[in-house]
Parts: C-alpha cells; sequence; structure tokens
C-alpha cells in the first residue's frame, strides 16, 4: 500500500502523527504541492477530488480523506486505540474531532483561503472551478477561530487531553490545526494559556515530529 503525502500540508500530517503514534510504517510517495502536483493528471487519476492525503491499496482501490485512513489503520490495528474502545470513549472522541474540524480546521481554512494572495481563485483546497476569495469569508474565519480557540481553552483548563484521560485522533486533530494556523500566521490569542500547556505536551510525544 502507498500513502500520497506531503510536506507542510496538516490533512497528510494528521495521517503521519496517527501513523507514528500507532507504530505503523507505511511506503509513502510525495506529492509536491508547490508545483500543483495533486492538480497534475496522474495525481488526480488516483484522487480526482486533487487533495492529499490518499491511500492506494494494495489492490488499487484508493481511500481519501485523512479521517477515514486514519480509521481503516485503527480497524487493522485497534491497539493503541486513538478512536476510543469503548462505546462513551468512542462519542467523546468523535465529538471533539468533529468540533474541531468544523469550528477550528474550517474557520484556518476560510480565514487563510480567502486572504492570502497564493491562494488566489483557489478558495478552497484541490480541484474545483475557480474559486474567487470572498474577504466575508476570511473575516467570519477569524471570528470562528477566536471562538474555537476560547471554547477549547475553557475546556482544556481542567484537563490534559481533549476528549479523554488519553491522547486520542481528537488531539492529533486539534495539534495539526494550530500548527498549520500558526505557520499561516493565524495565531493562538495570548489568553489561550491552556491550549498553550496541552499544546507543549502534545508537541512533545515524538509523533509530533511526524
Ligand atoms: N478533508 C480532507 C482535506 C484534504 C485537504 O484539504 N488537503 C490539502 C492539504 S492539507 C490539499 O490537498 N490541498 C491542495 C490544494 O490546496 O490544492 C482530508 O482530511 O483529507
Amino acid at each position: 500500500m502507498k500513502l500520497y503525502d506531503a510536506a507542510w500540508a496538516p490533512s497528510p500530517r494528521r495521517v503521519r502523527i496517527f501513523l507514528a503514534e500507532k507504530g505503523i510504517t507505511v511506503e509513502r510517495v510525495m506529492v509536491d504541492l508547490r508545483a500543483d502536483e495533486q492538480l497534475s493528471d496522474p495525481y488526480l487519476a488516483i484522487n480526482p477530488r486533487g487533495a492529499v492525503p490518499a491511500l492506494e491499496l494494495d489492490s488499487g482501490e484508493v481511500i481519501c480523506e485523512s479521517a477515514a485512513i486514519c480509521r481503516y489503520f485503527e480497524a487493522l490495528q485497534p491497539a493503541p486505540t486513538l478512536f476510543g474502545d469503548n462505546p462513551l470513549d468512542i462519542g467523546r472522541i468523535e465529538s471533539w474531532t468533529r468540533r474541531i474540524e468544523s469550528d477550528g480546521y474550517a474557520a484556518a481554512v476560510y480565514a487563510l483561503r480567502n486572504a492570502r494572495e497564493n491562494f488566489k481563485d483557489r478558495g478552497a483546497p484541490g480541484k474545483w472551478p475557480t474559486m474567487p476569495q470572498i474577504p466575508e469569508l476570511a473575516a467570519r474565519g477569524m471570528i470562528m477561530w477566536e471562538a474555537f480557540t476560547e471554547a477549547l481553552d475553557r475546556h482544556l483548563a481542567t484537563r490534559e487531553w481533549i476528549a479523554t484521560d488519553a491522547y486520542s485522533f481528537a488531539d492529533i486533530s486539534a495539534l495539526v490545526t494550530i500548527d498549520f494556523a500558526r505557520a499561516a500566521k493565524l495565531m493562538l490569542p495570548e489568553r489561550c494559556h491552556a491550549i498553550a500547556r496541552w499544546h507543549e505536551r502534545a508537541s512533545a510525544r515524538p509523533s509530533a515530529a511526524a
């Protein structure tokens, strides 16, 4: 099997961290996003959506979407669990992961892709018709980012990890979101001390370097 991966991008990093936590190694094929290789015909034949990551199985079937790829590996190798091993933890992790994706990651993508010159006419990642930037969406993304980080900070004030007592897929999702936002200069507000402490713990795990 082969994992189509890309340097610096958050969604492939989410899979790399997950695999590192599991101790799984997979052959990787690097896709050069700066050269728009994800939009080239050979890559579109693998993932017509024009996005990374994608996992090509030995059968030739391709699984797209970082969360789906991680779920596939969790089913192949359940331990150590990152999606939960009992109904309550599974619900907690799913709940936080979806919130991080829809309120945090989406906020960062809105704020960045609708404002930065290098995303001109590419308001969403991957292969789309020309998608003009909408400045109001960038403004809305900033409001969402502020509200999301404030809510997450409050939640983390009394907790070590986001969803359960153990590091989980929700923590991985938040780590890649916050690092991606920071790399694009969408900073964590100063007042978010609990997130800052959590970020230090999450970043100290060897998997964070993946
Ligand atoms: N929901 C998808 C998002 C995939 C995605 O947005 N990938 C980005 C990199 S993080 C990409 O391929 N961008 C290509 C582009 O900007 O054209 C997932 O989780 O895999």
